[in-house]
């Protein structure tokens, strides 16, 4: 039994291929659309792969076999619906069923076996690497982490999932999170697309630094372009006893800062922006100036799509010095 792989930019092309050479008595085991290598593979239209079988040697009883499929497909019956119609309906059951009894005989006992060396990664770890494609990692990447991942687990003997933790790790380099050194008034400013996560991360970081490290919290959010973007900050300021200024206009940040001078954080929320929107690129910048912030933190969805994300940053391009702050890693 010869099984191969036939690659052709459309499912006719592949069984051309096919047909010429392994012959009219290819069996098909398998087809699936694939991804043209390299960057600009994915820019194009996805390639037809299909695994086809031939029995080199075909047995006696096989070529009977074949010889009668033949026959059945090329009798060519026409059938019209009148009077006879069930008779005729009856006829087509019987003949689908004798020819699914060929097949099912002609197949039995051939067992696909895959060729490995063509695969990107070990077939254990296959479904790894494809969740990684189907997430928009560049193949040669996802290989990359796979095969790194794989040599740490044959290494470490732990699960394999954390070893990819790990090479994932590696590759986002180390998260930073922010230092509250004593004496230090640090000031945070969180920043991005709508409905990211920035207000519910900043409660969350505020009750952090108050409840587990006693730090003197403070809360100032520019976002006033909707009225339930406020009570949604109040309601996590009152609940952990917090000071909440609220800005119409940039410049009020100064005289916010000043009311939370004996704080040790200061955590800024602002409106969610939308794609090149230029005033409140500039209402940011103003805001970024006027209180001097430590840090900036752009944040990203990890249920944003890597062309998503990289939209997203290329529309921040205009920021100074910035974090990337990860939510809904969940
Ligand atoms: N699963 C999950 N959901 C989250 C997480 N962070 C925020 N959310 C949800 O995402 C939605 C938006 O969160 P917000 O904190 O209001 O987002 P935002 O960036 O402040 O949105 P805007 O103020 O409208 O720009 C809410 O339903 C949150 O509950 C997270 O880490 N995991
Ligand atoms: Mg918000």
């Amino acid at each position: 039994m010869k099984v191969k792989r036939f690659i052709g930019q459309n499912t006719q092309e592949a069984m051309q291929k096919i047909s010429d050479e392994m012959g009219k008595d290819a069996v098909i085991l398998n087809t699936r659309k694939i991804r043209q290598k390299g960057i600009t593979g994915f820019f194009k239209k996805p390639l037809v792969e299909v695994v086809a079988a031939v029995d080199e040697r075909v047995p006696q009883n096989n070529q009977m076999l074949n010889t009668q499929i033949g026959r059945l497909y090329s009798q060519k019956q026409t059938f019209s619906v009148n009077e006879n119609t069930p008779a005729v309906l009856k006829r087509l059951e019987n003949q689908i069923e004798l020819i699914n009894k060929l097949v099912n005989r002609l197949t039995h006992g051939v067992s696909v076996v895959e060729n490995t060396s063509r695969l990107p990664v070990k077939p254990a770890f296959l479904s790894y690497y494809e969740q990684l494609v189907k997430n928009e990692v560049h193949e040669d990447i996802a290989k990359v982490i796979i095969e790194k991942a794989i040599s740490f687990y044959e290494e470490e003997r732990t699960e394999f999932e954390s070893c990819l933790n790990k090479v994932l790790l590696e590759y986002l380099g180390p998260s930073q999170p922010l230092q509250l050194p004593d004496g230090q008034r640090k000031i945070v400013m969180f920043i991005g697309p709508t409905g990211v996560g920035k207000t519910t991360s900043l409660a969350k970081m505020a009750a952090i630094f108050s409840i587990q490290q006693q730090k003197k919290v403070g809360l100032i959010t520019a976002d006033t372009y909707r009225i339930a973007a406020v009570d949604q900050l109040k309601i996590y300021a009152e609940i952990l006893e917090i000071p909440l200024s609220i800005l119409y206009s940039p410049k009020e940040v100064v005289d916010a800062l000043h009311q939370h001078r004996d704080k040790d954080v200061i955590l800024i929320d602002t409106a969610g922006k939308s794609i090149r929107d230029t005033a409140q690129e500039k209402e940011i910048m103003e805001l970024i100036n006027l209180s001097n912030a430590d840090e900036i933190y752009l944040v990203l969805s990890c249920n944003t799509s890597y062309a998503g994300c990289k939209n997203i940053i290329d529309s921040y391009n205009f920021l100074p010095d910035y974090k990337l702050f990860f939510t809904k890693i969940d």
